[in-house]
C-alpha cells in the first residue's frame, strides 16, 4: 500500500530480506569450512597457508531471504577486521574447536570484541566432534560459565568438515534473530 512514506517502507522491506551473519572464533577452530559448508555454490576465502588473512564470504537462501555469511580472521593481528566486518551483522556464530577448551576464552574475547554487550543474538557451534577428547556441548556450556558467559546460547554441536550441525547451527541463530527484531 501506498502512502506518504511508501518510499521508505520500501526500502526497509529490501532491507529486511537481506541478513549478514559473521563467523568467528579463535584461530583454527573451523570457520573457513563453517562458511563453506554454508554456501550454496561457491565461497570465498582470502587464505595463506591454509589461514585465513582477510575474510570469507558465501551466501545462502533461506526462506526466501539472503542470507550473507562472512567468516574472520582468526589470528589477533586481524583484530581490526573483525570490528569491521561485524558492523550490520544481525548475528554471530562462534565456533570453538570442542577438543581445545583452552581456547574458550580466547573465543569469549573475540565474541565480546565485535558484540560487547551481547546485545545481538549469537549460538556457539561446538565444532570437530569427531575428533578424540571433544567435549559435548553440555560441557562446552559448562566451560563457558566457568570462564564468565552470563548468557544463555544454543550450542550446537557440529563437524563443519562433513557439514553435520552446520545447517542446524544457522537455522537456530536466524530464528533468534526474527525474535530479537520482533
Ligand atoms: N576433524 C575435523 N577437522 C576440522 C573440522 N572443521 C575444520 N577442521 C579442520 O581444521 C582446520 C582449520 O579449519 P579452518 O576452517 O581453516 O579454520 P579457521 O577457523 O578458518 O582458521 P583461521 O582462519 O586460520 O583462523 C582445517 O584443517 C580443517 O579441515 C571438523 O569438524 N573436524
Ligand atoms: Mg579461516
Amino acid at each position: 500500500m501506498k502512502n506518504s512514506n511508501g518510499v521508505f517502507e520500501v526500502a526497509l522491506t529490501l532491507e529486511e530480506k537481506m541478513v549478514k551473519i559473521f563467523v568467528i572464533g579463535p584461530y583454527e577452530s573451523g570457520k573457513s569450512t563453517v562458511v563453506r559448508a554454508l554456501t550454496s555454490g561457491k565461497s570465498v576465502s582470502v587464505d595463506e597457508l591454509d589461514t585465513t588473512v582477510a575474510f570469507d564470504y558465501g551466501y545462502t537462501f533461506i526462506d526466501m531471504k539472503e542470507i550473507h555469511v562472512f567468516g574472520a580472521p582468526g589470528h589477533d593481528r586481524f583484530g581490526f577486521l573483525r570490528e569491521i566486518l561485524s558492523n550490520g551483522a544481525f548475528g554471530f556464530m562462534l565456533v570453538v574447536d570442542s577438543t581445545a577448551p583452552e581456547t574458550f576464552a580466547k573465543a569469549l574475547e573475540i565474541l565480546k570484541q565485535v558484540n560487547p554487550e551481547l546485545e545481538r543474538p549469537f549460538v556457539i557451534v561446538a565444532n570437530k566432534q569427531d575428533k578424540l577428547g571433544a567435549l559435548s556441548p553440555e560441557h562446552v556450556a559448562e566451560e563457558f560459565k566457568l570462564i564468565g558467559l552470563e548468557k544463555d546460547a544454543p550450542i550446537i554441536p557440529a563437524i563443519a568438515t562433513s557439514g553435520y550441525g552446520v545447517k542446524e547451527a544457522l537455522s537456530k541463530l536466524l530464528e533468534l534473530v526474527e525474535k530479537s527484531r520482533g
